[in-house]
């Protein structure tokens, strides 16, 4: 028998390597000699997704047959990082393709280097989008994850004299061979104009939109392929372009400018990411795009949804739309208008419809991160939309005044509508009323929520609130970014983690084994090897692999305390300015995230971490044992090298402020022991690897209120504190900046004057526990003890758990196995 293998779909290594010439050659187009890395990159990968597409057309078959209801996560960001990697990992491809690709001359480690990664998203919602995608293709939950096509992802960050510069990111450049465009699945998308009433035929008063320009939303799929499911579920983001026809006239009429005004219009609104997180803006701009996605989304499922055959009214019994923070709320109205508008169906049912669909989660409790509108703005650009709000809100009101019997200072604190001067649209209300369910993503920030931000409507419909603590992809962040650990733990228990966490905690007997602590340390070392070699090529600075690396990497923000952990540098410089010959455990200090464009303070301190830096690395009286380094342009890449090779986890932030960090939990699962404030999932990790193998400090979240409320006076810290005093001097005298005195001015009055995020009052706390983690390091026995137990542990943390919650608690979904 000759058998004969599919180019497209065989795994063997020749078949791969004919693939992959294949693809060179006839959709790169070049030949093996000529082709350099990125274009080898891209034949690749296209040889991989040739292998997925039987599984993604089998996966929809099977929802279809199964008639299942599907997840749709609405997200304004996904952070996916590089594909390739991962998706050779899920489809258990790494060995032949490895194999291939040396046959062929090429490394697939250089290979894999050369992939941009889709930097979509900020920071921890991004992600974590992108880790529930992983999870959900894993377990086999049926799911679509919705957002936009940025051309332009996140800035990336370059270090120049100090200072953050922002350059674009153009990561299209080369293309993008994971997606797929489908432009017979473009729908229409309106903006402004005015609504007018109408009747129907059946004697019925209708209003109908007449937006004053339309713009066309185009999808492009990307595949999500589960951990070795045969599960491959869809990322659609959509691009906005310009309705040719629409602008046609003004064309012929001769009013080129007019007809081009239309087209950036347009094109404007998928171009780039807004790059801030945690404070809202209040941008045209920005409404357009969450409006953009979001009626593309719930249009791509309607028409799904009545393609299958089935009727309008059965809607949010297939559909369970996840709305990640606030940023597609405005998709409550849409559906209602869609619904009542567009399919004739009468409010009550519309609403039923609707108020069965949606659940909304809550990412942040900064009160400059919740979202709302200028009344005038908003109703310049959505006006249909407005008056659908104001209906739902007038139904709503009158169901608290019902609940609350008079209470109208409650009335106008839920108000969807801020009446209060100058009005405002409060997205977290829209999508709280709008919702079955609303959830925090830790267990305290589930709990301030209740109390706090979203209290009244707890009060109101106390069964919606639930929580669900956050988690992280055990594929990407341990077994693609630290494959000598995952080899080490899959030799002493097996592979089973990789799909089921718990079981790493058979590693716990392992913590007494000295001959596995000893290999431990061996492969910790390795690992830290490999991020001394990339330090110095990123930055020339040459650090000691056996120094511990002390590692902060996260968005930079005043809640999050980089600055905390400077206080911390300094103070260990003084003492080694005061006795150079103290003997001290070299530290290295290492520090990466970007600041906002706008936001001053965030930039001041990435000069402040590489002004302390200048001086401490070049100090003879330190001989080394302090190193301080700044990681530009940090990102999901960067996070993977970062996170395996970290010995110390700073999570840092005000208690009360981080809702939840994920970061916590990738450091933790790669062995790095973490010193923290009772703050966000920081709780939860804690309680989960035992509270002796964490380093705990600082205030809790009611000691930071009441500090507060009690009249807070940093300077009197300042001046009891004779270290303290000496960090901040010194700083002010112009030390670390060439002797300018004025340059970290604003920071030092902040801090001295108001310091909102109690860095003072946790300071001293955070330097006897520095001063502990010291002690333990010493002894290098105990601290792997603890580093082993907290990877051992760390099951709980795993986003297959969070997305089981989801679908148990939230969408009630039931995972498919393929048919
Ligand atoms: C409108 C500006 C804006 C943009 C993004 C405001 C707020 C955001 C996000 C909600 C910020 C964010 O990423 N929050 C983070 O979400 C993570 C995932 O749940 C949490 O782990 C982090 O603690 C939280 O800061």
């Amino acid at each position: 028998i000759v058998q004969i293998e599919d180019d497209r779909t065989a795994t063997s290594v020749e078949a791969l390597k004919r693939a992959i010439l294949d693809n060179l050659y006839y959709i790169v187009g070049t030949t093996q000699a000529n082709a350099s890395n990125q274009e080898f990159f891209a034949a690749v990968a296209y040889t991989v997704r040739d292998r997925i597409l039987a599984r993604w057309f089998a996966t929809l078959a099977c929802y279809k047959q199964q008639d299942v209801r599907v997840v749709c996560y609405l997200s304004a960001e996904f952070l996916m990082g590089p594909h390739l990697a991962n998706n050779l990992l899920n489809l258990d491809l790494e060995e032949p393709i490895r194999q291939a690709v040396a046959e062929l001359g090429r490394d697939l480690g250089v290979i894999e280097e050369q992939e941009s990664e889709p930097g979509l998203g900020n920071g921890g919602l991004g992600r974590l989008a992108a880790c529930y995608l992983d999870s959900m293709a894993t377990l086999g939950v049926p799911a679509i994850g919705y957002g936009i096509r940025y051309e332009f992802g996140i800035f990336s960050q370059q270090i120049r004299d100090g200072w953050q510069v922002e350059l674009t990111d153009y990561w299209l450049r080369y293309g993008n061979p994971w997606e797929i465009r489908h432009p017979h699945e473009a729908v229409e998308v309106g903006y402004g104009g005015r609504t007018e009433g109408w009747t129907d035929s059946t004697g019925r008063y209708r209003v109908r939109w007449v937006p004053a320009s339309v713009v066309r939303g185009v999808p492009y799929n990307t595949p999500i392929v589960g951990y070795r499911s045969g599960i491959a579920n869809d990322l659609r983001l959509w691009r906005s372009e310009s309705t040719e026809s629409f602008y046609f006239d003004r064309f012929n009429s001769g009013d080129y400018q007019g007809a081009v005004a239309g087209k950036t219009f347009a094109e404007n609104i998928s171009k780039v990411l807004y790059p801030n997180d945690e404070e809202i803006q209040g941008k045209e701009l920005r409404l357009q795009q969450q409006y953009f996605f979001t009626s593309c989304a719930l249009q791509d499922m309607i028409r799904l949804h009545l393609r299958a055959g089935r009727q309008i009214d059965t809607f949010h019994e297939k559909w369970a739309i996840q709305l990640n923070d606030t940023h597609p709320s405005i998709g409550v109205a849409e559906l209602m208008r869609l619904l009542v508008d567009e399919h004739g169906l009468d409010w009550e049912k519309a609403w039923e419809i609707t108020s069965n669909t949606f659940s909304y989660t809550n990412h942040t409790l900064l009160p400059e991160a919740l979202e709302r509108w200028p009344r005038p703005m908003f109703a310049s650009i959505l006006p249909r939309h407005l008056e659908i709000i104001n209906e739902i809100n007038a139904r709503f009101l009158s169901e608290v005044r019902k609940h609350f019997d008079g209470d109208e200072a409650r009335v106008s604190r839920m108000s969807i509508i801020d009446e209060h001067g100058e009005k405002f649209v409060r997205m977290a209300n829209l999508a709280c009323v709008g919702s079955y369910r609303v959830n925090g993503v830790a267990a305290l920030h589930t709990e301030l929520l209740k109390k706090e931000v979203l209290r009244d409507f707890y009060e109101l419909w106390p069964e919606k609130f639930i929580n669900v603590t956050n988690g992280v992809t055990p594929r990407r962040w341990l077994a693609v970014s630290n494959p000598e650990q995952s080899a080490l733990m899959t030799r002493r228990v097996g592979n089973g983690w990789l799909n089921n966490l718990d079981e790493l905690k058979q590693l716990e007997g392992l913590a007494e084994d000295a001959a596995f602590r000893a290999e431990w340390r061996r492969v910790q070392h390795d690992v830290k090897v490999r991020l001394t070699n990339y330090i110095l090529e990123a930055t020339g600075i040459s650090v000691d692999p056996s120094s511990m690396f002390d590692v902060l990497v996260k968005r930079i923000h005043e809640y999050k305390r980089q600055h905390l952990k400077v206080l911390h540098i300094l103070t260990l410089y003084f003492r080694l300015k005061r006795k150079p010959n103290l003997e001290m455990a070299p530290r290295t200090f290492l520090f990466g995230g970007k600041a906002a464009p706008g936001y001053a303070m965030a930039k001041l301190i990435i000069k402040l971490i590489n002004s302390v830096a200048e001086v401490v690395n070049t100090d003879p009286d330190v001989k080394h044992r302090l190193k301080v380094v700044f990681l530009p342009d940090y990102d999901v890449s960067l996070g993977q090298k970062v996170y395996p090779a970290a010995d110390l986890s700073e999570q840092i932030s005000t208690a009360g402020k981080e809702a939840s960090g994920t970061g916590n939990m990738k450091f933790a699962m790669n062995g790095a022991l973490t010193i923290g404030t009772l703050d966000g999932a920081n709780i939860e990790i804690r309680d989960a690897v035992g509270h002796e193998n964490f380093f705990l400090f600082g205030l809790t979240a009611d000691q930071v209120q009441s500090t507060l409320a009690q009249g807070y006076r940093p300077r009197a810290i300042y001046e009891s504190n004779p270290f303290l005093r000496e960090v901040i001097d010194s700083i002010s005298s112009g030390q670390f900046s060439h002797r300018d005195q004025n340059l970290f001015r604003p920071l030092l009055d902040q801090l001295l004057n108001s310091d909102p995020y109690l860095l003072f009052a946790d300071y001293q706390s955070y330097i006897d526990c520095q001063d502990r983690v010291t002690e333990i390091y010493r002894d290098q026995e105990q601290w792997s003890r603890m580093a082993i137990l907290n990877a051992a542990r760390m099951g709980k943390f795993s986003s297959d758990r969070s997305i089981r919650e989801y679908s148990e608690n939230i969408w009630r979904v039931a995972a498919i196995t393929l048919c």
